[in-house]
């Protein structure tokens, strides 16, 4: 499982402070702490309350560079915030991410040809996130055409089917793994699967509980990569456990030890 570290988000407060007084501290800090804890990329948000989002989005690049060699996940609906970001990255990054509305795609098709970066689609359009599986297919598979149509293998496509918190949308989380599970039909390659998975507990109670046990139906589901919090160790070792019994790891004792690299 590809995990994508959410913590470096404007949506938290010691995120937002360092953007706004422009101190890289808690941004190299997270970065660090999320590659040490097993990331393998880096989620960079600016948030909603800043104003100049390509100078934010800059910045953040440049002092999480510094601070982990880890590829980057920018992650913005301002596309000119992404662009100048990608300008900066010094490895290929993922853009994160387009849904299936055609000038957006045909710009970020077109960035992640010039900028060789990786592709998070998200299953909605103009008229939102649909509530059934099936309308997600079909979005998706505008996707999927779109990416093919720029020379862009479908395997560098990380299809997110948008996952809404489960205290307000308890309906959609059967719709997403049912979604999971068809998008591998779409294409061959397929395309690449992944979510925002703490969305699923937003505003809920035992929120760890919620995102952990969610994982693991995801991944028996498909799921390729998630953007979640690396650092939950209790998550870690649902998934390796997750990944033991899909027999994509072999079995061994000390199996989650062996996970987390320090067996
Ligand atoms: N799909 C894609 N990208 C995404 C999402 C997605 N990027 C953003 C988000 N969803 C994934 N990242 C987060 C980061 C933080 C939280 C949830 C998802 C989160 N934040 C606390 C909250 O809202 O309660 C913030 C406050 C705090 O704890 O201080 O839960 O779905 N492609």
């Amino acid at each position: 499982m590809i995990i994508i570290g959410e913590r470096i988000n404007g949506a938290f407060h010691d995120i937002a402070r360092a953007i706004r007084d422009r101190d890289p501290g808690p941004v190299q800090k997270w970065a660090r702490k999320q590659e040490a804890a097993g990331a393998a990329y880096l989620d960079l948000n600016v948030g909603t309350a800043v104003t100049d989002r390509v100078g934010a989005m800059q910045w953040l690049v440049g002092v999480a560079q510094e601070a982990s060699k880890l590829p980057l996940c920018l992650d913005s609906t301002d596309y000119d915030a992404i662009e100048a970001g990608l300008e900066v990255c010094k490895e290929p990054a993922m853009i994160n991410s387009v849904p299936a509305v055609q000038e957006k795609m045909d710009r970020v098709f077109t960035m992640a040809q010039k900028f060789k970066a990786e592709i998070i689609g998200l299953a909605m359009n103009e008229e939102g996130i649909p509530g059934d599986a099936e309308s997600r297919l079909a979005l998706a598979m505008e996707l999927v055409a779109n990416c093919d149509d720029k020379g862009i293998s479908p395997d560098r496509l990380y299809l997110d089917p948008i996952v809404l918190p489960c205290n307000v949308g308890q309906a959609h989380a059967p719709e997403v793994f049912e979604t999971l599970r068809q998008v591998k039909l779409l294409s061959d390659p397929p395309p690449k699967t992944t979510l925002g998975l703490s969305n699923i507990s937003q505003g809920t109670k035992n929120r760890q509980l919620i995102n952990r046990t969610f994982a693991v139906m995801a991944m028996a589901s498909g799921l390729d990569s998630a953007i979640a919090d690396v650092c939950d160790g209790e998550l870690l070792e649902a998934i390796a456990t997750a990944r033991v019994l899909l027999n994509m790891d072999i079995y061994c004792d000390s199996f989650i030890d062996v996970f987390k690299g320090i067996g």
